[in-house]
């Protein structure tokens, strides 16, 4: 389905003459700081995340699973459903898939598709964590790390193909996200499992093509409860190195340990140039893969600060990263719950891009914490939100995403056109 534009016009319309009012109070404000309100809202509209196949569909845990109704069965229909997630959010630009829950039938048609809605495809991502039904080997205890080269040739394999459906597509990256580990002290020689994994590594990133880029995603435990492989960003950073030039990490705001200075993981990694990539969420006790921002918006804003560092030094060598939310849980609607994870993500950017650099470096040298902190407090305690919906607006989006979202019956409209009983691939 398509959003109708003259709906949307008369649904924003009506919220218009109170968002003009705040806008403008807003740019009153920070023209006095000597901001550019135009200028952050260029930022803002050129600021796209990619979106999961995997999201789109209620997730489970492994107690149950209750389907929200009308979700994707095709990646046609996860296409679609990306599509309308862009057109009221403007920032939802990119779809990323996992293969094989999302492998392409007639390539070119699915291209044209993506076209139609304006998404580009974002990273394409292995699963080596899962045993699909016509696979030879299993993955239960390990896959490019296993002790069998028959298995980990089936992971590289696999990895390589993963590419060509990416290539096809016109997809530059590949993440590689490994559950293997061990649950057990002594199951797992943890030295020889990084050598063979590196290998494995190895053989994959010699199947890139010329202008892709391979992320390393790290994260600390399960499904694996006593040791990851790759469990944080000093291994995936070893690898990545090792690998060579085309190789970076990628960090999951959810694969840490609570408590871990994430925001410092993002400043060291960019300082190397060795960030490739990000997936959003939030969480609570671990990968609980919560709606950005739901719980902890302040260290979201922190760790723009250092991305936003990062990108306006002129200094650096890290490329441009690929922004992906990575969230789904099983009580929220998808659909609403990725416009939230979105207004999240680009408040803290917004929020990020408002900090006073240079008076920062000078409290800095100056050894003066307390004015650090004022700085960092006043831009993230600035209202951008009428920012955002004015990047919006000018974007031909939804003022109001998730207003917009219910006031136009989406939900039901895909319940009507899917079903109600519904199950998306995905986790
Ligand atoms: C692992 C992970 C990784 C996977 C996705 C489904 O926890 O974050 O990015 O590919 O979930
Ligand atoms: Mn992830
Ligand atoms: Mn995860």
């Amino acid at each position: 389905m398509r959003i109708d534009k003259q709906q949307l016009i008369q649904i924003n319309d009506q919220a218009l003459p109170d968002h003009r009012e705040s806008f403008g109070h807003l740019s009153k404000v920070l023209a006095k700081k000597g901001l550019d309100a135009n200028e952050v809202i260029k930022k803002l509209q050129a600021f796209q995340v990619a979106i999961p196949s995997w999201a789109l569909g209620t997730g489970g845990t492994r107690f149950g699973r209750f389907s929200t109704g009308g979700e994707p069965g095709t990646l046609e229909d996860k296409i679609g459903d990306v599509g309308l997630l862009h057109q009221l959010s403007q920032s939802a630009g990119a779809i990323s898939l996992h293969i094989p829950w999302d492998i392409p039938g007639d390539v070119q048609a699915v291209k044209a598709l993506a076209d139609s809605y304006g998404l580009a495809f974002d990273a394409v991502n292995s699963n080596t964590f899962q045993d699909q039904a016509d696979q030879e080997h299993s993955y239960k205890f390990g896959s490019l790390c296993h002790v069998d080269k028959a298995v980990r040739q089936q992971a590289i394999d696999h990895n390589l193909e993963v590419i060509k459906y990416g290539d096809a597509l016109g997809s530059k990256s590949l993440t590689v996200w490994l559950a293997d580990g061990s649950s057990f002290p002594g199951q797992l020689n943890f030295k020889r499992a990084f050598q063979r994994t590196l290998s494995s590594l190895q053989e994959i990133y010699a199947g890139l093509p010329a202008d892709w880029k391979l992320f390393v995603e790290y994260k600390p435990y399960e499904p694996n409860f006593y040791s990851t492989v790759i469990q944080d960003w000093g291994s995936s950073h070893m690898l990545a190195d090792k690998l060579g030039d085309k190789a970076y990490s990628l960090v999951d705001l959810g694969h840490h340990l609570p408590n871990t200075n994430i925001e410092q993981i993002v400043a060291t990694l960019m300082m190397v140039g060795k960030l490739g990539g990000f997936h959003f969420n939030d969480s609570k006790y671990g990968d609980d893969d919560l709606t950005v921002g739901a719980l902890k918006p302040y260290q979201l804003f922190l760790i723009f600060n250092e991305l936003v560092d990062g990108m306006e030094d002129p200094t650096s060598t890290n490329p441009y990263p690929a922004w992906m939310i990575d969230a789904s849980h099983n009580l929220k609607d998808p659909m609403e719950d990725l416009l939230q994870s979105l207004e999240a993500i680009k408040l803290a950017y917004a929020q990020a891009l408002l900090v006073d650099r240079a008076a920062l470096e000078e409290a800095r040298e100056n050894n003066d914490p307390s004015l650090a902190q004022e700085i960092l407090q006043n831009a993230y305690r600035t209202d951008v939100r009428p920012l955002l919906a004015e990047a919006r607006l000018q974007s031909n989006g939804a003022l109001d995403p998730v207003g917009a979202y219910r006031r136009l019956n989406i939900r039901k409209e895909l319940i009507s056109l899917r079903g109600a009983k519904t199950i998306s691939t995905g986790l």
